[in-house]
């Protein structure tokens, strides 16, 4: 039904467009001067050229977050309703790579700051270990929290750990 209808209206605006095309093209006027195909024609090289200049230059890196050789591992594994890591002390300014996976149902992983705010997030999924890389800059009481409606304890699913300057 709702797919009917939306081909109704996709019918209806096209041909209201065609209408108002067709009337346009029947109104004589003069034909436009070579120069002026010309300029469009430049112009839309420029664009073309701009477009890939940016394109090229906002690249970035590719993968974006594959960690480094000094990485360390952090294993999560999460369930309804615990999240469970193999280590609870994380050293600042250390990049960490988080294999996260799940033992039953989909979770979502994500890590908040001390003042709630979200860093990073990825997927808890059975039988599967995403990972995602992240580097800790400031000291403190981080906490997982699940982004995934996983049933009726989602919310309580929570977890703390700590990054601590490193000892030398
Ligand atoms: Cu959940």
């Amino acid at each position: 039904m709702q797919a009917t209808i939306l081909l109704i209206t996709l019918l209806v605006m096209m041909g209201t467009l065609a209408i108002i095309l067709r009337a346009v093209l029947a109104v004589d006027g003069p034909a436009p001067s070579p120069n002026v195909n010309q300029t469009r024609v430049k112009f839309l090289w420029g664009m073309v050229i701009v477009g890939v200049v940016v394109s090229i230059a906002s690249l970035r890196e590719w993968p974006h977050s594959a960690p480094g050789a000094d990485a360390m591992v952090v294993n999560i594994t999460s369930g309804q309703w615990w999240w469970d890591t193999d280590t609870t002390e994380i050293p600042l300014g250390q990049q960490v790579e988080f294999r996260v996976t799940s033992e039953d149902v989909n979770h979502g992983l994500g890590i908040y700051n001390d003042e709630m705010r979200l860093l990073v997030q990825v997927q808890a999924m059975p039988n599967y270990t995403n990972s995602i890389v992240y580097t800790f800059d400031e000291p403190g009481t981080y906490q997982i929290l699940c982004m995934e409606f996983c049933g009726i304890a989602h919310h309580d699913m929570t977890y703390e750990f700590d990054v601590v300057e490193a000892s030398s």
